[in-house]
Parts: C-alpha cells; structure tokens; sequence
C-alpha cells in the first residue's frame, strides 16, 4: 500500500468498556470476579431461547460471545453465572462514566451505552503525551466506576476504533499518522465497521482477507461489485476517514412560544409576552453557558399564517435586553389590526461563553 492515511493533524481516542453489562454486574456483587459471568435470557438449563446479550472475558474463554443463542451458551459452559439484563442500572453506570470521559475531551460523542469518542487534539502536545492521557482516563474510569476499558488513539474515527479492540480488555493502541498503514494491512477485513459475515464471504470469495488486499484491490471491481460501499471499503481500507467527533444533541438553537387563550392584537399583551420569552430563553442561554449572536421572532396569526424574522448582532452576546428589545424591533412589521394567535422568540448562532469574551450592546 502506498497510499497515506488521511490525517487532518487530530488526536482522537475511541473509549470502549471491557464486557461492559457484565463488569457492572461483577462490580455490583465482586463474588462474581474471576468467574464466567454471561448476561441474557434465561438459559433454563439449556432449554432456553434468546441470545448472549455480553459476557466477561473468562466466559469468552470457553467460546461464548454477544449474539449466541443463550442455549448455545449454556452447552458450552453450563457453569457459568447467568443473569437477565438490568438495563436501567446499566444506563445509569454509562451515564456516570460519560461524564467521566466528557471532562477529558475538547470535543466529546457518546455513541452507545458503553463507547465514546474523544477529541483531545487542543489539549495534548503529540501522541505521547495523548497516550499518557489515555492512561488517565482509563484510571479514572476505573477509580470511580470500577470497571476497565480500553482506548484506541488515532488521527480519524474509524482507525481509534479499530485500536480500541485490538487489544482488549484494559487495552490501549496507539497508531499515529505513520503507523496506520502498517497497523491495518494485516488485519482482516471484517474488522472494518460495516463489513460484516456476509461481506466478509463476498471478499473472501475475490482472494480478500486482510485490510491489506482490499486496500490494493481495484476500486473499480470494488464498485462493481459493492456499489458506493466498495468505494467506502476501499477508502476506510486505506485508513481514511474525515468524519468529525461531533458533540449529540449539539444545540443550534433555543426558542420559546406561546400560543394566546384569545388571539389578540394588544400591545401590552403582546410585548409582555415578548418580554416572559426572552426571559425564558435568557434562562436556557445562562444555564448552557451560551453566547448569541442571533435573535429570531416567530408570529402566527389567527388564520395560522405563520412568519418568522431574525436579526443578527455584530458581537456575541448574554444580554437579555437585547432580546427583548430585538424582538420586539422585529414585531413593529406585523402589528396593525390583525391578531396574534401564537409568538416566538429564540436565539441562535451561539459561541461558549468560555471560548469568547463578552461583547454587548453594539447591534444592527
Ligand atoms: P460491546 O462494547 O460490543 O461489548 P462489551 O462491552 O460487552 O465487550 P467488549 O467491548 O469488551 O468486547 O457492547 C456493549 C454492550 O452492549 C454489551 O455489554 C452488551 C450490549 N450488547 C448486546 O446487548 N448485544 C450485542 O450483540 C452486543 C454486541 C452488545
Ligand atoms: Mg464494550
């Protein structure tokens, strides 16, 4: 392989927990350590039906893994300690590792119960310094939740990922930007997200095995024969992945309305509604740590037309002043003898207030 990997200059972990349900369970009762331990169904001493959901490492020992029918499981250790799915105080432990992990991220994305990506470029000098955060977090984690995970650092999503199982459980992988090639090329290929049993076949069948033979394999037989998604194999193969870590749930926008009991036309209704608005929304912005730069009113008539209309400040700002004044600048267009059945107000286009200084007052 010739091609280089992509690399944007960013150092990111992929953070995943060790048989995640079973390790909170063997934390709850620490009888259980050392023991296989396999969440599911209930087995019914071989006779039952569902599947594996997790299982701790020293039951994958004896060949169980997630997805097993649970039937299957108990043939091959019938041993084991079984137990149902407590979701509720799974949900719960994942909520305080993520907060866990989100203080050690500039940029943070929780993509499931138990993995989370980390975007740690602002705050670490080069990758050994990103490993010896890593190390942090993995020691955190377990001083305060007691379970082990393990952490893959790379310079794109989709190669973290890939480390972050290579080495599991309580692993850490670093590959830096001229470590990708060489740390896919022999791995099989099914370790490329998206390429499951049935794509696996379909490669084998063209001599493809490892990341390496697809990395090198004609991309135009790869689209052939897989579409766009031959393409997208091709390209992960080589390492490449521009996706962001991109925070969920990131706001773009907090508005509040209200809808009137009687629609009405009255001025010091409505700029008294305008005004309970913008406190609530000034609210919403203090408690997020947002500055604005843009405020937006949305009307409804009484025949349910509906108009909205923004302005936006020359500077970021916190001032609830300038969002009851704002709105109520934007109103002036629609007020006359026609009545109101619904008001909005919102702001948008925010900045944190720790990443810039207040600036206010000065507005279009
Ligand atoms: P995983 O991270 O895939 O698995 P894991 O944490 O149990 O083990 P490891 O990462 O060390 O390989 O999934 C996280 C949890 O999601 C897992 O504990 C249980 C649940 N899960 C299922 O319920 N069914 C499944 O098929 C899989 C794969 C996971
Ligand atoms: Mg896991």
């Amino acid at each position: 392989m010739n091609s280089s990997p992509a690399s944007t200059g960013r150092i990111l972990f992929h953070v995943d927990m060790d048989g995640f349900y079973s390790s909170v369970e063997v934390k709850n009762n620490p009888q259980l350590k050392g023991q296989p331990v396999v969440v599911g169904s209930d087995p019914k001493n071989g006779t039952g039906r569902g599947v594996v959901s997790t299982c701790s490492y020293e039951a994958r020992e004896f060949g169980i893994r997630s997805g097993m029918p649970i039937s299957k499981a108990y043939k091959l250790c019938p041993d084991a300690v079984y137990l149902r799915v407590n979701m509720e105080l799974y949900k719960e432990v994942s909520k305080s590792i993520m907060i866990i992990l989100r203080e050690f991220a500039d940029i943070f994305q929780q993509v499931s119960v138990d993995e989370a990506y980390l975007d740690v470029s602002m705050r670490v000098a080069d990758y050994n310094d990103a490993a010896r955060l890593a190390r942090c977090v993995k020691d955190e984690v377990f001083l305060r939740e007691g379970i082990t995970c393990s952490i893959g650092i790379a310079p794109n999503k989709l190669v973290a990922k890939i480390a972050s199982d290579f080495q599991k459980p309580d692993g850490l992988t670093v590959v830096n930007p001229e470590g990708v090639v060489k740390f896919l090329t022999s791995l099989p290929a099914s370790r490329i997200p998206g390429i499951g049993k049935k794509t696996t076949n379909m490669l084998a069948v063209m001599g493809i095995g490892t990341i390496g033979d697809l990395a090198v394999c004609d991309v135009q037989l790869l689209l052939e024969r897989f579409g766009n998604f031959g393409l997208k194999m091709h390209q992960m193969a080589r390492g490449m992945d521009e996706s962001e870590v991109v925070e969920r749930g990131d706001v773009k926008s907090i508005s509040k309305e209200d809808t009137f009991d009687e629609d009405t036309a009255d001025p010091d209704i409505i700029n008294g509604v305008l005004d309970s608005l913008a406190v609530g929304v000034h609210g919403s912005l203090i408690k997020k740590k947002f500055l604005f730069k843009t405020i937006t009113l949305k009307v409804r008539f009484e025949d349910f037309s509906t108009y909205t209309r923004a302005r936006s400040l020359r500077v970021y700002s916190t001032d609830l002043e300038i969002i009851k004044i704002t709105a109520k600048d934007l109103m002036r267009e629609f007020m006359g003898k026609r009545r109101f059945r619904l008001l909005g107000v919102g702001v948008s286009n925010f900045e944190k207030v720790d990443e810039k200084q207040m600036l206010i007052t000065d507005y279009l």
